[in-house]
């Protein structure tokens, strides 16, 4: 195969405000070269090849691990930073309380300065991505123009890239402008700044997924869901799977959990052996565009392409079907590298390796003090490796949402799982989420904060317009999906797990399910509606004894009180834009309570 770089890249778009966006970009940056990335094969050949004679990019071994590639970050840019990420509205009211602001003449032009000429001697690459299935209402082109060719490389698996893109836009004008430059990966020159009105993102000085794939989080989440308020429709740090009943009925359900909280896991889940006829089907694993059907439901896409999962702790026990669809085409990001080509991380099937590589290429034994792999190390992974991609996947149409799931990462507190009274109590459930923080944003570790609907980090405006918007979703909502609250990390007092989690939640999943479809019961109590444990399918799982529900399920008032109390430390800080249907439930609650 041809894989010679200078052959490839070398055709211009044809889309003219594309065309002359980049030449103006090229004119600031000074590239020594514009190499436009079409998406095909061999295009993808000679990128790996060239990123491999780079150094960007180690080769895998390909008889174990084909088409698979070993990366490793500066060890100063391993994570998302929200301390550097700006929302650049023209107002400051319109980004919020919960985002950091910047007003956008003065920050463009700041980040303007720091691209020009960062490009000299370097490539410079136009990918062109479309967010969702080819010819669906709800999908979105963008353009990243990058000079990282790992960003090229993690893109194309992320995203449908290439001239798919050219093909879905058209001669429409409006697409998605993201101007991502690696500058030195200084710390201090870090930017990652979205300008919602302009349909605009520049992110300067990191080279991490969640900072520089600008189709995820940036596009994805934080501009889709300022244009879906604006055009009626919801962009949700949501996965979303497919639930197919033993008589072959299926059901949908989007659930928004934190970073690193396994939305990953449960969006692959295998359902246990006793589950006979039970089968889950994966949409996607992070985020959900929803928008009212003509039928009166809830219709969902995912708009990506792949996954950007987290690799500690993947195995064949917590996740069979990501260890499945990362067993070719993948990039291996932060994890550890072993002598025979391959890679290993915490938590995964095989022992720990004699010797290794750690993820900042130095020697490492098991007797070594720190960890082999990143805690934030990733896979990149083609979501069409996952042996249970739903073939809606790929549908324009998308799924129509049966049930909406909300969860976080709690040791106390927070029941198994609870079905909210309606819609409005839904939104509050879900915007008073909290969950302990992980090590996917820079940061500590392990503290308790209040993420609503886990998008926090990810809201591109002002966070109490956003709860505004979710309860307005309802009136566009003809049959809205059902709302539940779950919390697989509960501890007893001796600090070990109440629930064993992964496929294990397939029973909450059921029951989740028989709520939708009205085959399952439930007793009314504050907080919600509960699973009786008759009413939860408990079989084949030892040690789930009556007791051990009682307390995976149970509300302790002072508890609640103390909860209630830091929930009101977010809707202090969002009162003048709270909704008064959000306070209103508090005060149900706190009366129930
Ligand atoms: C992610 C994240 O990578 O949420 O999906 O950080
Ligand atoms: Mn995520």
């Amino acid at each position: 195969m041809n894989t010679d770089f200078s052959q490839f890249g070398r055709t211009p778009c044809s889309h003219p405000q594309a065309r002359a966006w980049v030449e103006q970009t090229a004119a600031l940056t000074s590239p020594d070269r514009i190499f436009w990335c079409d998406g095909s094969e061999a295009e993808k050949e000679a990128l790996y090849a060239e990123a491999v004679r780079t150094g960007v990019l180690i080769q895998l071994n390909q008889e174990k691990l084909p088409g698979c590639y070993y990366h490793r970050s500066n060890p100063n840019d391993v994570a998302r930073v929200e301390q550097c990420t700006y929302i650049c509205s023209e107002a400051e009211v319109d980004a919020g309380p919960t985002n950091n602001w910047a007003e956008p003449k003065a920050m463009r032009a700041k980040l303007l300065d720091l691209a020009t000429g960062s490009m000299k001697g370097r490539t410079m690459y136009v990918v062109p991505y479309l967010m969702g299935p080819h010819g669906s209402p709800l999908a979105k082109v963008g353009v990243e123009i990058t000079d990282s060719i790992y960003v090229v490389l993690n893109m194309r698996i992320m995203a449908r890239m290439g001239q798919i893109a050219w093909d879905h836009l058209g001669d429409c004008p409006e697409f998605n402008r993201g101007l991502h430059c690696l500058l030195d990966l200084n710390p201090e020159r870090r930017f990652i700044c979205h300008f919602p009105e302009n349909n605009e993102i520049i992110s300067v000085g990191s080279g991490y997924g969640g900072n520089a794939l600008l189709g995820k989080k940036c596009l994805a989440l934080r501009i889709a869901s300022a244009l879906g308020r604006k055009e009626g429709w919801m962009a949700e740090h949501m996965l979303i799977m497919g639930v197919e009943s033993p008589s072959g009925d299926k059901s949908f359900v989007a659930a928004a959990f934190p970073s690193q909280c396994g939305k990953t896991n449960f969006a692959m889940l295998v359902p246990p052996a006793e589950f006979k006829g039970w089968k889950v089907w994966t949409v996607g694993d992070d985020i959900a565009w929803m928008k009212p059907g003509p039928d009166g439901r809830l219709w969902a896409i995912n708009p990506e392409a792949g996954f950007f999962g987290v690799a500690p702790g993947t195995n064949a026990k917590t996740n069979p079907n990501a260890m499945k669809t990362i067993q070719r085409d993948t990039i291996y990001t932060n994890v550890a590298l072993k002598p025979d080509g391959t890679v290993w991380w915490e938590g995964h099937d095989d022992p720990a390796p004699a010797e290794c590589l750690d993820w900042q290429g130095r020697p490492w034994t098991p007797e070594s003090k720190e960890k082999a792999a990143h805690a934030n190390s990733r896979f990149t992974a083609p979501m069409a490796n996952n042996p249970m991609l739903a073939p809606e996947a790929n549908d324009p149409a998308g799924v129509p949402i049966d049930a909406i799931i909300f969860g976080g990462r709690r040791p106390n507190t927070v029941p198994l799982v609870f079905q909210a009274f309606n819609w409005s109590h839904g939104v509050f459930l879900g915007a008073t989420m909290g969950s302990e923080t992980t090590a996917a944003a820079a940061g500590a570790v392990g503290q308790v904060r209040r993420d609503p609907m886990a998008m926090l980090p990810f809201c591109g405006y002002n966070m109490g317009r956003y709860f505004r918007h979710w309860l307005d979703m309802r009136k566009a909502i003809k049959y809205p999906p059902r709302i539940f609250n779950v919390n697989w990390f509960r501890k007893d007092t001796d600090g070990k797990f109440l629930w064993p989690g992964f496929g294990q939640n397939m029973r909450v999943l059921q029951w989740v399910v028989g709520r939708c479809r009205g085959r399952a019961g439930a007793h009314e109590t504050p907080l919600g509606w509960v699973p009786r444990y008759d009413d939860f399918n408990t079989e084949g799982l030892d040690g789930l004894t009556p007791e051990t529900f009682e307390k995976l399920q149970a509300m302790n008032a002072d508890e609640w009180r103390r909860e209630i109390l830091q929930q009101d430390e977010l809707f202090m800080r969002l009162y003048q834009f709270l909704p008064k249907e959000l306070i209103f439930q508090r005060e149900l609650l706190v009366a129930r309570l």
